[in-house]
């Protein structure tokens, strides 16, 4: 059974004795990114802390985009100059913040991180590889540092556990602590069924059509274990490119009995396609391997390339090497 380890004592310190701090983020920052920026800086202030929150963006997801005026998108030298202690959460790598890196050389580096590749900038650290959110990480630190959780604060970290587990649906067996924690944060007056509106809402209905127009196309391939969504020219003038419903498309083609991929292919024009791959959680088909075949890159079940070619062709091949890795 996890249990969350103790913050260290250094940490601990190090937060209380700042008397001015950055907090900083990922690059293309996601919910949890944003949530536990904005409650480690709302913890920082509770200690009396004059807390700047910076991140290089671009804030282009829609459930983050009203946070975007709260945060510089650099550190400038006046406050550099006061030599502030730098918060680093979501993630443990300078090459992650983009060209803040640049802005803070030299400062100390607090991270408050779950991943766990790349080596780590120092050891003033709080790194939970097991953690599901960065957000749960920084709850942690308000009981280390004996600061009340209000429910705003609860409603960030609540917000940042939800995004990072799908609706904590990448949550598995013995993980009884997420749910212990989420119940404290339930009983300070989070409301799951608001976080989930927020999170999942939002929404045109031009995408919501888009997606139906996506479905009804898709066609099913290699016995039903490839699915393949194809936009037209007409479909992107019609709905626009910032109304694809690109999540929403993976989610019902991977719901399908049996579909280990889904590949989205988005009309650049008839020369240029911009594929989205994407592979069940129980699929052994690697796409991010796949993806970078064709100049592209990611993950092995999230990826995507810009390919040059006519779209019979890139199909053709496309098929030919998932149906090859589908029965290998
Ligand atoms: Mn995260």
């Amino acid at each position: 059974m996890f249990v969350y380890p103790e913050v260290p004592v250094h940490v601990v310190k190090a937060i209380r004795s700042a008397t001015v701090a950055i907090v900083v983020g990922h690059v293309n920052p996601d919910g949890d990114c944003i949530h536990s920026q904005i409650a480690a800086q709302k913890l920082l202030q509770q200690l009396g802390t004059e807390v700047h929150l910076v991140n290089a963006g671009p804030f282009s997801r829609k459930e983050i985009k009203r946070f975007e005026p709260l945060f510089a998108p650099h550190v400038d030298i006046q406050l550099k100059e006061r030599n502030p202690l730098v918060l680093m959460v979501d993630c443990s790598t300078l090459d992650r913040i983009g060209y803040i890196a640049d802005e803070i050389e030299g400062l100390s580096i607090l991270t408050v991180d779950h991943h766990s590749s790349g080596t780590h900038v120092s050891d003033l650290s709080y790194i939970v590889p097991k953690s599901f959110s960065t957000s749960l990480n920084i709850m942690q630190l308000y009981k280390a540092l004996d600061v009340e959780i209000t429910l705003e604060i609860a409603d960030h970290i609540f917000f940042g556990l939800a995004t990072d587990t799908g609706f904590l649906k990448f949550i598995g067996s013995f993980r009884g602590e997420t749910f212990r924690l989420m119940a404290e944060l339930v009983d300070l007056g989070v409301s799951p069924n608001d976080i989930f509106d927020r999170m999942e809402g939002g929404n045109t209905l031009e995408s919501q059509q888009f997606l139906a127009k996506l479905i009804l196309g898709a066609t099913s391939l290699v016995d039903g274990r490839l699915m393949i969504a194809t936009e037209t020219k007409e479909d992107l003038e019609t709905y626009g490119a910032t109304n694809r419903p690109s999540d929403s498309l993976y989610a019902h083609l991977l719901g399908v009995d049996d579909v280990e991929v889904v590949l989205y292919f988005k009309i650049v024009n008839q020369k240029t396609w911009e594929v989205g791959f994407r592979a069940s959680h129980s699929s052994t088909v690697d796409v991010g391997a796949i993806a970078s075949k064709f100049g592209g890159g990611g993950h092995r079940r999230a990826a995507g390339a810009t390919i040059e070619d006519s779209y019979e062709s890139i199909k053709e091949k496309l098929v030919t090497i998932i149906s090859q890795s589908i029965d290998s």
